[in-house]
């Protein structure tokens, strides 16, 4: 700009700049720090306010002159990487090909190519020769890209990749997304449900430091990447747990964000910039942020650029804007990016619109993307988060770069692929390309010794899931005694018992040290704050402050090896921490076993992905639903009275689901679940219900371990054998307590003889009956298997009604299987607030409506009379013109 055309204000901060600008040169960055804080200040007290921003201007972090030397060849890493982009492309177009509508993605890796290659020839840590290697949480839907790049590595054959998505296919197939659960050697994190990956990431990053600090594991330099989308980050749980990974200080973890723009239907901020606005969260969150927007091509411009003009028009840029720029050309740029300051136009007169348009963004820039890396790994004291700026589809051309529809491009026609492959310079033929074939140069090739070679360098391949720990020994049978015999008459909970069995659990001298006792500040509630002052609450920094309560025997106690993870408010969180401590006996060969409790309204109900997620990772340890059942937890009304939580747990395969009415039941399941999941190594998790209802505990009848475990024992067999009217009363959790009062009412009134069973699991029951049907109906020949809940049954006589404190489909669940007429009460319906009392009878499950109701059934069964059912209905004081709980 020549001195005439400069106003007064032009003048004015040029002076200004360039003081800086010596200041900067004299006294280094930390001088203009001090010197713009002083300014500031001045300003403030003159009654200047400044808005306030947490953003930096829209470029990048690292500038230029303080990139580091990039240590990679650079046209050897551009191969290989255009090797890993044909094939994660071929593998989808072929998929799509052979099965259209089978899915896949192309676009997102196409987007994020570079931040991967990056990762894969200069950062990831493998974990050969028993080192811990850095934890990847890769995207989910990019898998194509990591697939393709195993190929390269040798890792995933020809044979794998054409059955991307077909699992089912001979050979064996490639999952269509990360699961741990289908490929076990090979992933380690299942991330695709967006927004689990980056709270799992802080969470396990937490837990890495937990081990370190409570001496279980030595202090390394692993890190923890967590690699998501843009669009990702407007789900709650991608940003919800960033302020815990500040306060925790983790500098082992470092999140990516691939901000190409753009999500499945659209622009992510077509009307804002999201770069910008998650800088502003990070920053404000207390992360070290690492902006990359602009590629190499930029620096110079930058540099020309005296006034600050192009960062102004950098500034002005909203994302619809930036879209566009991708899909239109260069001469379209120079109009409306340059040309909106005639100044701006001088900046790039001397290149041509080619030139505009290869103007890269950051994060397809090797360079760029390596000293973001660099300087995030070396950062200390705070987490990093990496903004990358990409083009979603890059390199798709026509077919779909930066458009809206590219998200669901799911193949490529031949002309697409054709471009693509000159694009990329894949050596295939005009001819062969129309296959979309595999690609992979010979062994000896540059690309594959040097991708190898750096792989090794680096630790060994990634993503690697290799399971290191050792069976644990159970403990033994002593520390559980005291629950099998029983409280003599001593009124406790569940919840109680629960704690008890946890508190010695933590003295043990074998798995003490292993369990994580996490909970979401609901200590208290369940009577566990005694475990604060036993094993203290974890802190990486201890407890900086004298507790209000010092003075008390159970006081607030912090500590750096404290044990305990109290999380605070945040169910996400703590199931996060479980799935961390869950699945350690993999990712670090440490057999921690959580023990996670909480109000079990909002466990899986509130975080229910995340329970399949662990499920998917074989997550290993103790869920516990407290303050569990629809009438027992009275008072709280319909948003905490939990009915539905063991439905829930249904559905997920690897969870063992109880709901138990007595401690010793409780005992026996808990020693067991140690047992099969780390002395036995099965890949299971447990949801067990703890009730808050004190009652006497009885001992455990003989013979009874065997029926709890599998779901069901005669409790209590009716002292009157030989009547003529006979029930079997089937009761869970608390709602046994009825059953057995309900026994008591029908032999004594009504001359009925009633045995009572336990159920502690109508899953087990009706899962193990439904294996055992499907075993006979496959071996027509073999000798075929009776279900357990028949080997019990067989030989009963009457009728069956089944009570617990949760849906009725539970007890209706296993109703073929026996031999007389199943009723089944249940809970069904929303919850109020009232006494146990008047919700159980609200409910229908307590003693009269469980006697009159075996009272109908002996009716229709044809054992009892009508005249004593409807000398019962008054006797029992049954209204029928009560409030339907089904609906009301
Ligand atoms: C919880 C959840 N909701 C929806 C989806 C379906 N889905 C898969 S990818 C995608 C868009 C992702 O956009 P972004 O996070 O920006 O990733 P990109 O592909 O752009 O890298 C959606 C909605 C999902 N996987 N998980
Ligand atoms: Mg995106």
């Amino acid at each position: 700009m020549n001195d005439k055309n400069m106003n007064d204000r032009d003048v004015e901060i040029q002076e200004w700049l360039e003081s800086l600008e010596y200041v900067l040169q004299k006294g280094g960055p930390e001088r203009v720090k001090e010197l713009l804080h002083d300014l500031d200040t001045y300003a403030h007290e003159a009654g200047v306010e400044l808005p306030f921003t947490a953003n930096t201007p829209y470029v990048n972090t690292i500038p230029k002159d303080q990139q580091p030397h990039f240590p990679g060849g650079r046209e050897i890493e551009r191969r290989i990487k255009s090797l890993v982009r044909w094939n994660a492309m071929a593998m989808v177009t072929r998929a799509n090909r052979n099965e259209p509508g089978i899915g896949g993605h192309i676009s997102s890796y196409a987007s994020a190519a570079t931040l991967y290659e990056i990762g894969y020839n200069h950062f990831f840590k493998g974990k050969d020769d028993g080192q811990d290697g850095d934890q990847i949480y890769f995207q989910g839907h990019l898998a194509p890209g990591m697939y393709a790049r195993a190929f390269l590595e040798g890792r995933i054959s020809k044979e794998q990749l054409k059955n991307f998505r077909r699992e089912l296919g001979r050979g064996g197939g490639l999952s269509s997304y990360p699961h741990p659960w289908l490929m076990p050697d090979f992933w380690e994190f299942p991330t695709v449900s967006m927004g689990l990956g980056p709270i799992q990431a802080i969470y396990q990053a937490r837990f890495n430091r937990y081990l370190e600090d409570r001496d279980l594991k030595r202090r390394n330099d692993s890190k923890v990447w967590a690699f998501l989308g843009d669009g990702e980050t407007d789900e709650p749980e991608a940003l919800g747990a960033i302020s815990l990974a500040a306060r925790e200080k983790l500098d082992n973890l470092i999140f990516v964000i691939n901000t190409n723009l753009q999500r499945l239907d659209g622009p992510v901020r077509g009307n804002g910039n999201i770069v910008q606005e998650l800088e502003a969260v990070f920053r404000g969150a207390g992360w070290n942020v690492i902006k990359v927007i602009w590629g190499s091509e930029w620096d110079d411009l930058l540099e020309k650029d005296k006034t600050g003009l192009l960062i102004k028009r950098m500034n002005e840029l909203i994302d619809g804007e930036s879209q566009k720029y991708i899909v239109e050309d260069g001469a379209y740029i120079r109009n409306h990016f340059f040309g909106k300051y005639p100044e701006l136009l001088k900046l790039v007169e001397h290149l041509s619109d080619e030139q505009l348009v290869k103007m890269k963004r950051g994060g397809h820039d090797p360079e760029k993307v390596y000293a973001a890396f660099k300087a995030a790994v070396k950062n200390t004291g705070k987490p990093t988060v990496v903004l990358a700026r990409t083009v979603k589809g890059y390199g798709l051309g026509e077919a779909g770069e930066g458009k809206n529809i590219t998200h669901q491009q799911k193949k490529l026609n031949e002309e697409e692929l054709k471009e693509f492959r000159t694009r990329f310079g894949i050596p295939l033929s005009d001819e062969d390309v129309i296959e979309a074939p595999f690609y992979r140069p010979s062994e000896d090739s540059q690309e594959i010794k040097y991708l190898k070679e750096k792989r090794k360098k680096l630790g060994g391949y990634v993503p690697k899931r290799i399971v290191r720990n050792q069976p644990i020994q159970t403990p033994s049978e002593d520390l559980f005694q005291e629950f099998y015999k029983g409280t003599e008459g001593r009124e406790i909970s569940t919840t109680m018992a629960y704690v008890r069995i946890l508190t010695k659990l933590l003295k043990d001298k074998e798995v003490g040290k292993l369990i994580v006792p996490i909970v979401p500040d609901e200590a208290r509630t369940f009577g566990m704050e005694s475990l604060f002052r036993q094993v203290g609450i974890y802190s990486h920094v201890g407890q900086l402050y004298e507790p209000v309560d010092r003075d008390s025997l159970l006081y607030y106690k912090e500590a750096i090896d404290g044990q305990i993870l109290e999380e605070g408010i945040t169910e996400a969180g703590s199931m996060s921490s479980f799935i961390a401590a869950g699945t350690a006996y993999a990712s670090h060969g440490i057999n921690t076993i959580p023990f996670f409790s909480f109000y079990s309204m909002f466990g899986f109900q509130r975080i229910g992905d995340l329970a399949w997620a662990a499920a998917d990772i074989r997550a290993k340890g103790f869920m516990i639903g407290a303050t569990a059942g629809r009438t027992t937890l009275a008072g709280e009304g319909l948003q905490h009275q939990d009915g539905q939580s063991l439905l829930l747990a249904y559905s997920i395969p690897t969870c063992m689901t109880y709901d138990p009415a007595f401690a010793f039941e409780l005992a026996v399941i808990i020693r067991d679940g140690i047992y099969r999941m780390y002395e036995k190594q099965e890949n299971l998790f447990y949801y067990v219900t703890a009730m808050n209802e004190n009652y006497a505990q009885p001992p455990m009848p003989k013979g009874s371990k065997d029926g709890i475990l599998k779901g069901m024992y005669k409790f209590k067999a009716s002292g009157k054998k030989t009547l003529k009217a006979k029930a079997h009363l089937l009761g869970s959790g608390t709602i046994l307590n009825e059953v057995l009062k309900a026994q008591e009412i029908l032999e004594k009134d009504y001359n009925v003889s009633a045995d009572v069973w336990s159920v502690t699991s109508y899953k087990n029951l009706h899962l193990d009956a439904q294996e055992t049907e499907r075993y006979n109906r496959f071996n027509p020949d073999k000798k075929s298997k009776v279900p357990y809940i028949q080997k019990v049954t067989k030989d009963e006589k009457g009728v069956f009604i089944s009570a617990s404190d949760y849906v009725q489909i539970l007890g209706d669940s296993i109703s073929k299987w026996l031999p007389g007429k199943l009723t089944s009460l249940g809970t069904f319906g929303f919850g109020r607030s009232d006494g146990r009392k008047e919700l159980r009878d609200f409910f229908e499950v307590d003693a009269k409506h469980i006697v009159y109701t075996t009272l109908f059934s002996l009716v229709e069964e044809g054992s009892v009379k009508q005249t004593v059912l409807k000398k019962a209905f008054e006797q029992l004081g049954i209204n029928s013109n009560k409030l339907n709980p089904l609906k009301s």
